[in-house]
């Protein structure tokens, strides 16, 4: 629902504002999130995705938090591209279970053309279930870009991660313009953009307001923005760093909803390590979308059973499908 789409967003958040927000009481900061969200969102409304690796393992880049990657000993085996058949399968239990979008993730430092056809049949397959479509597979050409939205995707996924000062430290094998202009080639073909990135990876505050200050300026903020919190996999670099304050990731999910209030904001990666009250919270300060399903790409989710008992104590509902059609916020 979007109750106030004449108001448009802002675009042109300055660093100390931000700083702003972090810094106020938690209560009136989520005072602030929470009306904000209500002014575009059923606060009581929750959109679901599924996530499948439809290619796992042996990625050439060297992302410093990914058990993907052929750089770290992680025990993720490289497998080939799926079968669009088995893709169809796996699409259809989801949606079963209450998905209303699905998303395939490969394992990939850039779109090949000679899998372009593949990818687009799944697509299609996913479209004909009469979910929403949204692939992750690294950099694409323009060209690929307009296949995949002929094909009938809706969105897009490809993450900053984190801000241009701390980028270097995590990933040396993709610079962050080429994230930038990969994303500026998804809204050229008119896909929607889910992009986010990660929170622990022992990056200062001042990074994450660089992170999100990157996501509210972007020309039009991106439908979805998903706020992982680092699953730490042996044998990556980061398999080592401490415990992340949940206090710090709340107040995170609660800027990212300020700055972008007509945004989906994507409680993502790391539920599976959070309390219950510790989800609850993230809510509360207007996170209002989770990826369902036990599994995400390589690491465990929330059993679903966990998570409809955990929305039955909270009363929340799932996000309807005719809702998400008819939502300009995506
Ligand atoms: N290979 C493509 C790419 O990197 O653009 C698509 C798949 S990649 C796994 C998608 C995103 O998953 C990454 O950008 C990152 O934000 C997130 N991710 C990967 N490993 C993660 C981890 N261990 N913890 C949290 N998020 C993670
Ligand atoms: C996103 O921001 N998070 C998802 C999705 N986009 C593709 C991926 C999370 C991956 C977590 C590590 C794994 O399971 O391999
Ligand atoms: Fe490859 Fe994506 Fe993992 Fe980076 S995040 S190593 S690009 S699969």
């Amino acid at each position: 629902m979007n109750k106030r789409a004449n108001l448009a967003p802002r675009n042109d958040w300055t660093r100390p504002e931000i700083e702003a927000l972090f810094d106020l009481p938690l209560n009136d900061l989520i005072y602030r999130s929470q009306s904000e969200h209500r002014q575009y969102f059923d606060p009581n409304e929750v959109q679901l995705s599924t996530l499948l690796s439809i290619k796992t393992g042996g990625c050439p880049e060297d992302c410093k938090y990914c058990p993907q990657s052929i750089n770290y000993q992680t025990g993720v085996q490289a497998e080939k591209l799926m079968d669009v058949k088995l893709v169809a399968e796996s699409a259809r239990a989801a949606r079963d279970s209450g998905a209303t979008r699905y998303c395939m993730g490969a394992a990939w430092r850039e779109l090949k053309d000679r899998d372009v056809p593949k990818v687009a049949a799944m697509i299609r397959e996913v479209k004909n279930l009469g979910m929403e479509s949204c692939v992750t597979l690294g950099m694409l050409s323009d060209q690929q870009a307009q296949q995949l939205k002929a094909a009938g995707l809706d969105y897009y996924n490809h993450n900053v991660d984190t801000s241009e000062e701390y980028y270097d430290e995590i990933i040396t094998t993709r610079t962050y313009q080429e994230r930038l202009d990969t994303l500026e080639q998804v809204r050229k073909a008119g896909i929607s953009v889910c992009c986010g990135g990660i929170v622990g990876m022992g990056e200062s505050r001042s990074d994450r307001v660089g992170m999100l200050q990157t996501l509210a300026s972007l020309p039009e903020h991106p439908e979805s923005v998903p706020i992982n919190l680092l699953v730490r996999v042996a044998g990556t670099p980061m398999a080592d760093l401490g415990d992340f304050d949940g206090i710090e990731f709340v107040r995170t999910i609660a800027v990212a909803k300020i700055l972008m209030p007509a945004s989906h904001i994507r409680l993502s990666a790391g539920r599976e390590n959070m309390s219950d009250e510790l989800q609850a919270l993230c809510f509360l300060a207007g996170a209002n979308s989770i990826f369902m399903g036990d599994q995400l790409l390589t690491t465990p989710n929330p059993q679903e059973s966990k998570d409809r008992d955990l929305f039955a104590r909270l009363g929340l509902r799932p996000e309807s499908p005719s809702e998400v059609k008819t939502s300009a916020a995506g």
